[in-house]
């Protein structure tokens, strides 16, 4: 005889896995822009078996609200931007190399982006210089390996800024058998180790497990660099910790803090304003995942972010894809792995800020639904795993 309790967990089950396949369904495809793409009696179908699904969902949690889909419709329903937002794909083995960049910065101040490649298996970096111009990029390799007077170390990485706001470009270096982090000046062209061990406050928190991570970005839109310091792992959970810029852009002072809302414990950050609308977006490389691979959406503002997980592969961009640089000058960023340039599309203005679009009519009755959701509901979505724990 079947019990009556087990069956009732397989359809619970169901019910739930039904609803987050239909979540996550319809989530990327506004997210990519695509629902809207479809036919209007394909956006309804879709709309209504989201309703049927919810409905089931609701039954079960006893009118617990579904938050997660709530909160991406009524985040991307009015951006028009993020949903049309996919890169062109133009050509292969272009701008003269043929080797992915590690990091874009205009080494040479003359307004182009240059870029160097570190390799973290033999130690080495190189770099090379835009010899064309800030709109049509042309890259020659200088200085053979590890110029101005760069040292080879195994399994190290290494990231360029100007830390000190004196107009050249600096470098941090981190390691995979010391925590330290190594700060090295830019002297009148050439690198020189100057700090080696927590630099402005800077260090590994996490322990390391494999080498340490270092990412810069102002994230609070101050001016100034703050930085994201992590340790990538091979076989273990990695991390990753903020640390806010509270000095300067000419003396900086990090102190750790809270991450950013809904900003990841692990992974490595590539930051780029994909929707050109001011804020910094993430692409995330998750080092012991690639299927975590995903896009962070700041649904913020360039001086208060908040980051929505709003899926991986979108905008056309392969996920392991992370190298991000203006290199039309347009003002959005772009990305090139060293054989595929991707364009960005361009979608919003980024001199000013763009308002959101007004929403179409399927747009007004998703972003209605996504209210009648949340005013129907409690604050957060019970799962039947937490209810089977009350039942007990
Ligand atoms: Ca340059
Ligand atoms: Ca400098
Ligand atoms: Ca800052
Ligand atoms: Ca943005």
């Amino acid at each position: 005889m079947k019990n009556p309790i087990n069956s009732s967990i397989v359809s619970d089950k169901s019910t739930i896995k039904k609803f987050q396949q239909l979540k996550k369904r319809l989530g990327k495809l506004m997210l990519t822009g695509k629902f809207y793409a479809l036919s209007l009696k394909k956006q309804h179908q879709l709309v209504r078996r989201f309703n049927r699904s919810y409905s089931q969902l609701n039954k079960i949690t006893q009118g617990s609200l579904a938050t997660g889909l709530t909160s991406i419709i009524l985040a991307s329903a009015p951006n028009e931007g993020l949903q049309a937002q996919t890169f062109t794909k133009e050509g292969t083995n272009l701008f003269g190399v043929t080797v992915a960049p590690t990091q874009f910065v205009d080494f040479d101040n003359d307004g182009d982006l240059d870029f160097f490649v570190t390799t973290p298996s033999t130690g080495e970096t190189q770099f090379f210089r835009n010899t064309g111009t800030p709109t049509a990029p042309s890259f020659v390799q200088e200085g053979g390996t590890n110029p101005f007077g760069i040292t080879a170390v195994v399994h190290q990485k290494m990231v360029f800024h100007d830390i000190d706001g004196d107009g050249d470009v600096d470098a941090f270096r981190t390691f995979n058998t010391t925590e330290n982090i190594e700060f090295l000046r830019n002297t009148g062209g050439a690198f020189t180790s100057e700090i080696t061990g927590k630099p402005f406050g800077l260090e590994v928190l996490g322990g390391l497990f494999d080498v340490g991570e270092l990412t810069f970005a102002d994230i609070d839109g101050d001016g100034d660099l703050d930085a994201f310091v992590g340790s990538k792992s091979t076989f273990t959970s990695d991390f990753l910790d903020f640390f806010r810029n509270t000095g300067s852009v000419t003396n900086p002072v990090f102190v750790k803090e809270t991450s950013p809302a809904g900003f990841p414990s692990s992974g490595q950050p590539n930051f780029a304003d994909v929707d050109g609308d001011g804020d910094l977006d993430v692409f995330l490389n998750n080092f012991n995942n690639s299927a975590d691979d995903k896009f962070l959406w700041n649904t913020g503002s360039a001086t208060s972010s908040n980051f929505v997980d709003a899926g991986s592969e979108l905008f056309g961009l392969p996920d392991e894809l992370n190298v991000f640089g203006d290199l039309d000058n347009d003002g959005y960023s772009d990305a090139f792995n060293g054989t595929m340039f991707y364009r960005n599309p361009k979608i919003n203005a980024p001199a000013s800020a763009p308002s959101a679009p007004i929403p179409t009519l399927s747009q007004w009755g998703i972003m209605i639904l996504g209210l009648l959701i949340m005013i129907l509901g409690v604050f957060y979505i019970r799962t039947k795993e937490f209810l089977l724990v009350e039942k007990r």
